[in-house]
């Protein structure tokens, strides 16, 4: 069972994971009209993930007897100044969510809320790959700088990433 407190504070983490599955699905589309499909793959496949952390909190507030309740989704940025500048962007935002995350967990220790703080943990550990990766890709893109053909490499390493949907004990 959740208290409303609780209930209101994972509705509000659902919209934001649904802005950043919107955020990183506006960075590939980006990509892919300035000719990097790599980078569009890349993002694409992070759209899905958030789309799945979306969804996990969905049936989670569901599985408790709570009710889910949708937000307007904020639009994200059209326009990007480099990969760069997305992948900056992106570790901003996921230290956003880590932060977001951090204090739903506070919360639900504050309520005794056991579920949902083991509920929680799986987010904890995610946020903790999901900076990770922005980390290793702004290093390299930082070595590549101006080089053309380094950013082209780059791009034909991320073509590489797929999503690969949890095992069903994980997934929901
Ligand atoms: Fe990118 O982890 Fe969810 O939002």
């Amino acid at each position: 069972m959740l208290s409303d407190k609780m209930q209101e504070a994972l509705n509000t983490q659902l919209n934001k994971e649904m802005y950043s599955a919107y955020l990183y699905m506006a960075m590939s589309a980006y990509s892919s009209y300035t000719g990097l499909k790599g980078f569009a793959n890349w993002f694409m496949v992070q759209y899905q993930e958030e789309m799945l952390h979306a969804m996990k909190i969905y049936s989670y507030i569901n599985d408790q007897g709570g009710q889910v309740k949708l937000a307007a989704i904020e639009q994200p940025a059209t326009e990007f100044e480099s990969p760069l500048d997305m992948f900056e962007k992106t570790l901003a935002h996921e230290k956003f969510i880590t932060k977001s995350i951090n204090e739903l967990v506070d919360l639900a220790i504050v309520e005794k809320d056991h579920a949902t703080n083991i509920f929680l943990q799986w987010y904890v550990t995610e946020q903790i790959e999901e900076e990770g990766n922005d980390n290793e890709i702004i290093a390299r893109l930082k070595l590549v700088g101006e080089d053309g053909n380094g950013l082209l490499m780059v791009d034909k390493e991320l073509a590489a990433r797929v999503f690969t949907p949890p095992a069903a004990s994980e997934g929901d």
